[in-house]
């Protein structure tokens, strides 16, 4: 585990990237949960896109220049879109008016920066058919009356092999992968845990069709038989160096921008550059990595807030970073 984690420690700062449908209503990756949006209601943002300005190589300078080492994108987001051309859904971005594999051509631009590649794959899903309606989905109800009802046709069996197929997709179609960041879990009554994923099988799959692939820890394993990776303290500074059992853990942190993850238009709550760069530094102190993350507009270009946030810290990186 040390060995499969030690460029990823020594790299201690990488972009992530939340892009999908949401950044059309350019309010939240979660829009269509929070305003409890029909599957119907949605359709449009899947019709439209569209993102003319998408240039990737563009990002990944712009990633590099920043001192970033590392970048991990959304290959599909709760929503159940697929950013990439996956032979087991339709709901896929080579449907939409773009038509292109994004997941390639970012994979490809990224790599030839230099940058590690990871994975963004979501264990949510509100748009598969047979994902089962639960606390967190766009039509969460309150009785488990209600509930059943709704999901007596649904099969979380089904979605799982689903889930299993995109992930083997993700995980054979573009080489070398570094990293897969699953999310997440949220067990309890109306909730989703390792059965539901079937994480156990899913994480052995990973690990056979990636060795050195490194994996996040919200797929609700424990850190046994090589579960999970690092932690992910999302949001939040760790006061110190996290440790399970007197041993400290492998952890990154990740952080936006302002408090969206997806591209949201009318949010003024950014921080500033000293805020940025004190979780940067704070971060490496504690023995963590910092993920830093950009929602990109619909069009495919970043937010200027964004643009001179990343040159800033560029600046500092430039005389403070490792190589
Ligand atoms: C969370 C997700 O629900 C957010 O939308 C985001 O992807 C964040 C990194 O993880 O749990």
């Amino acid at each position: 585990k040390k060995e499969r984690l030690a460029w990823w420690t020594d790299a201690r700062f990488g972009m992530f990237i939340h892009w999908g449908l949401y950044a059309q209503a350019a309010r939240h990756e979660w829009v269509k949960n929070r305003e409890r949006i029909t599957t119907e209601e949605y359709q449009k943002y899947f019709e439209i896109f569209n993102p003319d300005l998408f240039d990737p190589a563009d990002w990944a300078k712009k990633a590099k220049a920043a001192g970033m080492k590392y970048a991990v994108i959304t290959s599909k987001h709760h929503e159940g879109f697929t950013m990439f051309d996956s032979k087991y859904t339709d709901y896929k971005v080579t449907n939409t008016p773009y038509s292109k594999d994004i997941i390639k051509e970012w994979v490809d631009a990224f790599r030839a920066e230099g940058l590690r590649i990871g994975f963004y794959y979501s264990l949510i899903d509100w748009h598969h058919p047979d994902y089962t309606i639960d606390s967190r989905h766009p039509q969460r109800v309150e009785t488990k009356e209600e509930y059943d009802k709704l999901n007596k046709n649904r099969d979380m069996a089904v979605y799982r092999e689903y889930m299993k197929n995109q992930v083997r997709e993700i995980l054979t179609s573009y080489g070398k992968i570094d990293i897969l960041w699953l999310d997440f879990s949220f067990p309890g009554e109306f909730g989703k845990g390792r059965d539901d994923w079937g994480s156990v099988e899913l994480i052995k799959m990973v690990r056979e069709l990636q060795p050195g692939i490194i994996i996040d820890d919200r797929a609700d394993l424990q850190d046994v038989d090589g579960g999970w990776d690092f932690m992910t303290p999302e949001q939040y500074k760790v006061d110190k160096w996290p440790e399970i059992d007197g041993k400290k853990i492998p952890w990154e942190t990740c952080q936006t921008f302002s408090g969206s993850w997806g591209y949201y238009r009318d949010e003024y709550t950014w921080k500033d550059n000293k805020q940025l760069l004190g979780l940067l530094i704070e971060s490496v102190s504690k023995g963590g990595n910092l993920l830093l993350n950009v929602g990109p507009t619909a069009r495919g270009v970043f937010d200027e807030r964004a643009d001179v946030a990343l040159e800033k810290m560029g600046e500092w990186m430039k005389f403070n970073s490792r190589s």
